[in-house]
């Protein structure tokens, strides 16, 4: 590690100390270089390895607000590693280290193998919310399943469903069918995202039902090693990728509350703001309410302190 955080690849010419329990590949002053910005987190180059952040930004209907949530990265970050480590015996992940980081990002950021991802976002749903209600909503069906009559907004699903979709460029994400998923990635990779999409969601959602947290949905992305291994990659069980809600307050049929949100959701709802970016800053007290939730539902789902 340098003194100003950063670090280099082995393409710029530094020490490999083979044969010892560390490679050195850092010397100061050569940054990592950014591939990738998303909406709330960033994704560094190093060497053969990238490194993930996570910033304190947050959306809300699909906005980014001006105003950071301080402590957000670090909660979602360690959420995600505490999950990846649950997760050992159902599926490998990509990440290396969680503390062998550039030190301006320690909490924030994990280092990981640089896989061949797969263009697909595997989904897994146990409740009814957002696309997945839309498209039962039109057809009685996800992604080719045919769901019982009746169901409604935040319902719970007879059996959680896979339903995958396209990870497009620009625009929506589309869902797919099994026999999209197989002609894009091939039948035997299509059965095992299913398989371990399915599976990552029951033991989620039934450690966090344990501590009076229901999972709604969770969406995945894999990966594959240069072995040809699938591989758990991105993030794993955060808000931003699953829907969380409080056990004793749902109830089917309407919008359900969210555990980490709700607040920023409320607060907004009371202005003059018509859900497009520029969005609304952020008072203090919203700040801290939002804060003080994302810090409860690590703490409720890993028994941990945040
Ligand atoms: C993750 C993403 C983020 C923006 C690519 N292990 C990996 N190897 C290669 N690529 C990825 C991963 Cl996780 C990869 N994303 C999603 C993450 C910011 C987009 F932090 N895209």
């Amino acid at each position: 590690m340098a003194p100003d955080g950063t670090r280099t690849s082995p393409r710029y010419g530094v020490r490999h100390v083979t044969g010892a329990a560390v490679t050195v590949r850092f010397f100061p002053g050569v940054p990592v270089e950014l591939v990738h910005s998303g909406k709330v987190r960033e994704l560094y180059a190093d060497g053969d390895d990238i490194v993930m952040v996570a910033s304190d930004r947050v959306s809300v209907y699909d906005v980014v607000l001006p105003t950071p949530i301080p402590g957000k990265g670090v909660v979602l970050t360690q959420l995600s590693l505490w999950w990846f480590g649950q997760l050992t015996d159902v599926i490998a992940n990509h990440v290396i280290s969680g503390s062998d980081v550039p030190a301006q990002w320690a909490g924030r950021a994990i280092r990981c193998r640089r896989l061949r991802m797969l263009p697909v976002e595997c989904i897994a749903r146990g409740y009814l919310a957002g696309l997945g209600l839309a498209a039962y909503n039109e057809t009685g069906t996800i992604c080719d399943v045919r769901l019982p009559p009746g169901l409604g907004e935040g319902s719970r699903l007879p059996e959680p469903v896979f339903t995958p979709t396209t990870k497009a460029a620009a625009g929506h994400d589309e869902p797919m069918t099994r026999a999209d998923l197989a002609a894009l990635v091939g039948a035997r990779v299509a059965a095992e995202l299913e398989r371990v999409t399915l599976e990552v969601y029951r033991r989620g959602a039934a450690l966090a039902a344990a501590r009076g947290i229901l999972i709604a949905d969770t969406k995945l992305e894999f990966g594959l090693a240069p072995d040809g291994a699938l591989v758990l990659a991105d993030e794993v069980l955060t808000p931003d990728s699953s829907r969380f809600w409080p056990a004793s307050q749902w109830q089917p049929n309407r919008p359900q509350r969210s555990l980490d949100k709700q607040f920023l959701r409320d607060w907004s709802a009371g202005l003059d703001w018509d859900r497009k970016p520029p969005g609304p800053v952020i008072p203090s007290d919203v700040v801290a309410a939002t804060r003080a939730r994302y810090q409860e539902l690590y703490t409720r789902l890993t028994d941990r302190n945040a």
